[in-house]
């Protein structure tokens, strides 16, 4: 399976297969239609894809509760389509990455139906099942995710189970053995029909404090308020059980060695967890026995990263993570499209992600990131996220950045689908469409795929060190070095221009980018909103 690194520094497209392409005119994308656009990720220049959950389930959570976790749900195709998108993405040069969801399973997994039957059944103890308190109330304080208390009344079993997420999502019992058995064979079913690794969603909430004790960092009004989503509710970083869950390393180890016996192969873990992220990522990816990286949320939180803030997160990952590997996002299908979510410019956004095409680290796109797009604002009556319609309108869901791939400006439903898109096609998406933006050399289309190329033409940049030299609140250079090789890189995220002095060193001007900028005397001139790369001869 080829260089066994080949993750290092890899540009991965996240494909949401329902939005992505639909083929059979439900309205909704499926595998036939990821293998029809492959030559369009192909020509980004990227390096695999990630596929959002396509494995049967109700849908409630549009795939994130998966009731087989070993077939495809018909809306999608069939494995046999599987098959073919792997062998198709294979043969252009593509990995393919799987979205496990092991944290939990749909409700109407048979693993499930058969746990609530009783307290003595074969699989009594794959999910987390609790008695009330004395006076009937759930177990503990634990939220959920999408809100209200992690504790569902099972009338069938006459207990509580425990959900992160939706009611319809029990969570799974990682202290079982027999679970993670279970789970290490789901994943080597599809190690065995070819795929290149893993997205594992939610992989810190796989193991719950089998004390149950209380969160004493909840803060008794977000226990109340039923209008807006907790900040952390959960909350495993100020939790009294161990931020790590001790039992998830050995877990982690074992999925390791499984993968490991199939070489070449990734594993990149969400941690959803901004504030103390880091110290869980060390600790995930520590001695190169556990995951190979971890998803970070640094930035997919709502601030804009300012130059002071990217020197300082990508520092501060080597210094706590330093067995670790980053994999960074601005986007993705929980959070509003970057472009609207930082309120930028076209040339704002380019110079982004130019910032975000030249970190240490992988780097995921979200399908659309490479057209441009923004967050779409969907009307409730379109609403589909449960999420989004359980605290509307404090917080409008995930919709806004889940809309239909604008593929063809003046075919129906922007050529995603012949009948219904299950979300409304964005008419203002129509202008970004990809047959507008393919023969334009000064679209974002484009400028992706001249970045992409620029970076694997530079190992320093793919696999390189890095070392902040100015982190300002609208500027930011870096040293990216590899092997005796040294790129400089300059990005200047204000509206005036800027000279910029150029390191100790004998420094020539990369050209092949797509930034303008003049080296003269010694230094750089950055025009507003302009980056500038430079080579040591
Ligand atoms: O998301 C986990 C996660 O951290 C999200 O709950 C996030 O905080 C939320 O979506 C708000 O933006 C993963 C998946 O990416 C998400 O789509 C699933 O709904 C969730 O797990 C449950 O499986
Ligand atoms: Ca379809």
């Amino acid at each position: 399976r080829g260089d066994p690194d080949w993750w290092r520094g890899a540009v991965i497209y996240q494909i949401y297969p329902r939005s992505f392409q639909d083929t059979n005119g439900d309205g909704v994308g499926d595998l036939a239609g990821i293998i029809h656009r492959l030559p369009h990720i192909a020509s980004l220049g990227v390096d695999g894809i990630w596929i959002s959950p396509f494995f049967r389930s109700p849908m409630l959570d549009f795939g994130y509760d998966v009731s087989d976790y070993c077939d495809v749900d018909p809306m999608f195709g069939s494995l046999g389509d599987f098959d073919a998108l792997i062998q198709r993405a294979h043969e252009l040069g593509l990995k393919v990455l799987i979205d496990l969801v092991l944290s939990h399973t749909s409700s109407q997994h048979p693993w499930f139906q058969e746990s609530r039957q009783s307290r003595d059944n074969a699989r009594s103890n794959w999910y987390v099942w609790a008695d009330p308190k004395p006076d009937g109330t759930p177990p503990n304080n634990w939220l959920s995710i999408f809100g209200g208390s992690a504790w569902e009344w099972d009338g069938e079993r006459m207990q509580y189970y425990l959900h992160n997420f939706l009611i319809d999502q029990p969570d799974l019992n990682f202290h079982e053995p027999a679970v993670q058995d279970a789970l290490l064979d789901v994943a080597r079913f599809w190690l065995d029909r070819g795929v290149d690794g893993f997205r594992l969603d939610t992989v810190n909430f796989y193991v719950h404090d089998k004390q149950l004790r209380d969160n004493p960092a909840l803060k008794p009004e977000e226990i109340n308020d039923k209008t807006a989503p907790a900040v952390n509710p959960y909350n495993f970083q100020n939790h009294l059980y161990d931020k790590t869950q001790p039992e998830n390393l050995a877990f982690l180890t074992r999925l390791r060695k499984l993968m490991d016996e199939y070489g070449a192969i990734t594993s990149v873990g969400e941690v959803g967890e901004s504030q103390r992220g880091m110290e869980v990522q060390a600790e995930y990816t520590a001695g190169n026995d556990r995951l190979h990286m971890c998803y970070d949320f640094a930035f997919l939180a709502n601030a804009f990263p300012s130059g002071t803030y990217v020197a300082d997160t990508l520092t501060r990952f080597d210094e706590i993570a330093s067995d670790g590997w980053a994999c960074w996002a601005y986007s993705n299908h929980d959070v509003p499209r970057y472009v609207s979510r930082w309120s930028l410019t076209p040339q704002l956004a380019q110079v982004l992600a130019g910032v975000l095409l030249s970190m240490r680290g992988s780097v995921c796109l979200y399908q659309g990131e490479e057209l441009g797009l923004e967050e779409v604002y969907v009307a409730y009556e379109d609403l589909q996220d449960p999420y989004g319609k359980r605290f509307w309108p404090k917080f409008r869901g995930r919709d806004g950045c889940r809309t239909p791939m604008p593929w063809n400006r003046d075919q129906q439903n922007g050529g995603f689908s012949e009948g219904k898109p299950w979300l409304p096609m964005a008419v203002e998406h129509l202008n970004h469409a990809v047959n507008v933006q393919e023969d334009d050399p000064d679209s974002m289309l484009a400028f992706y795929r001249q970045m992409i190329a620029f970076r694997k033409s530079h190992p320093a940049i793919v696999k390189g060190s890095f070392e902040a030299v100015a982190g300002e609140e609208q500027f930011l250079s870096f040293i990216r070095a590899h092997d005796g090789a040294r790129v400089f890189c300059a990005f200047n995220l204000s509206d005036k221009a800027r000279r910029v002095p150029l390191p100790a060193g004998n420094w020539m001007q990369d050209k092949g980018t797509p930034f303008t900028s003049t080296f003269e005397d010694g230094g750089i001139t950055l025009p507003p909103y302009q980056a500038a790369f430079a080579v040591e001869r």
